[in-house]
């Protein structure tokens, strides 16, 4: 019998009724988007689920970073020093890069731990200059950054920090929702997250300041008819994607247990396995099961990332090399950067595969995938 093709994850889909039921009253209003009751229904929703003060929803995550750099002030910081840096690591979805550089800065690449793949702390304060302005750490696959360290460096130095929190939707660290670290944390909505609203994003935050700047930054800079404050764009969320947030978000809990069970199972499969090593959940974090990153020893293991790709591949299983070429490895930037200086990010780039989670993924398909990967 043919089976279906797997591919890494799947959007979480709600009901198709209870969608209708959330976008009825917009269909009836003729109010599509600029702020909308939806959004900010879903918008206060958030700040309770996130245990967030403050928190501003754009079109998509891209966007919300760039704009929480932009509302920090880092690319004026930057001009004032004749060219600002900050502080980044390359093992992450080219998002995170490229919205530093496109704020007119330099990123600077720091390596990552091999524990947990976020940024190094330890290798942070030989990279910073007197141009630096911040430090934009990813919590990567869910995985929590040491906050504490990066936050002393931060003080001491005098820097902003922006958390790329794309992957950590809902991730807690001691009951503290991993939104509460740094000046601002970024979380994606996309389709292929733990939580979606089709595309979407936000910016969670502390200082109430951000709060207009934000606002006024992804609508135009506008604040009333007829005044116009900062050179803003335009990266509102619409009150269909807020109205599918709602519907997931209802969700989200059991949505994270049957994640749970997939994650679990793998890990049941795939722990003690000579050449394959799986990363550990963080103690004290309340995860989200967002991707499973299995990285993979040739030697002891006897196949490399690539061939286990190639191999399953042909099984119809779309395993992804999330985060390959690391993003100082890229067409775009490799000339100016390249992986020399970080061969940790450089090592876990060309080893890592993430492996199929998402809710609906039956268990019998994780043995699957896993008696698929394990064949000699
Ligand atoms: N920072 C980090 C660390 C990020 O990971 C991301 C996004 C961002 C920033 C930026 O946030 P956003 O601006 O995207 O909100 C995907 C996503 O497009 C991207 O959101 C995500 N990271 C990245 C890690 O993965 P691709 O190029 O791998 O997507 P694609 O289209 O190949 O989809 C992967 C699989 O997902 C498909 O094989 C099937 C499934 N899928 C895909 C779509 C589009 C669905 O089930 N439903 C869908 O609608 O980038």
């Amino acid at each position: 019998e043919k089976k279906m093709s797997i591919y890494v994850t799947r959007s979480s889909m709600p009901d198709i009724e209870e969608y209708i039921k959330e976008i009825r009253p917009i269909f009836e209003s003729c109010r599509l988007t600029n702020m909308g009751p939806v959004y900010k229904k879903m918008q206060h929703m958030l700040i309770d689920y996130l245990g967030v003060p403050y928190l501003s929803l754009f079109v998509n995550g891209h966007m919300a970073l760039e704009m929480a750099i932009q509302a920090l002030g880092l690319k004026e910081m930057g001009e004032k020093l004749g060219g600002g840096e900050v502080i980044t690591t390359p093992f992450t979805f080219v998002s995170t890069t490229h919205a530093i550089v496109r704020n007119n800065l330099k990123p600077v690449f720091c390596d990552i731990r091999r524990s947990d793949y976020t940024i190094d702390p330890e290798k942070i304060e030989a990279l910073i200059t007197d141009k630096t302005v911040a430090i934009i750490p990813v919590h990567v696959y869910g995985n929590i950054c040491d906050v504490g360290a990066i936050q002393a460096i931060a003080e001491k130095h005098g820097l902003k920090v922006i958390y790329d929190a794309a992957h950590a939707f809902g991730v807690s660290y001691r009951g503290t929702g991993v939104g509460n670290f740094g000046d601002a944390s970024m979380f994606s909505f996309h389709a292929t997250k733990v939580f979606n609203t089709i595309e979407g994003g936000a910016v969670a935050f502390h200082d109430e300041r951000y709060r207009r700047v934000l606002h006024e930054l992804k609508n135009f800079g506008i604040r009333n008819e007829e005044d116009v404050v900062s050179v803003g764009g335009n990266a509102k969320m619409n009150e269909f994607c807020a109205a599918m947030g709602i519907c997931n978000l209802n969700r989200m809990d059991e949505c994270i247990l049957k994640r749970k069970a997939v994650h679990d199972r793998y890990f049941e499969r795939l722990t003690g396995i000579e050449g394959i090593h799986l990363c550990e959940l963080q103690t004290d974090v309340m995860p989200n099961y967002s991707y499973f990153p299995v990285y993979f020893d040739k030697c002891r293991f006897g196949k490399s990332r690539d061939e286990v790709y190639a191999e399953i591949k042909e099984q119809e299983i779309h395993t992804r090399k999330y985060f390959y070429p690391a993003v100082n490895d890229m067409r775009c930037y490799i000339e100016d950067y390249g992986t020399q200086k970080t061969p940790v990010a450089h090592d876990i780039s060309l080893n890592i595969l993430t492996l199929p989670i998402y809710e609906e993924l039956a268990l019998e398909d994780v043995d699957w995938i896993c008696d698929l990967m394990l064949k000699k």
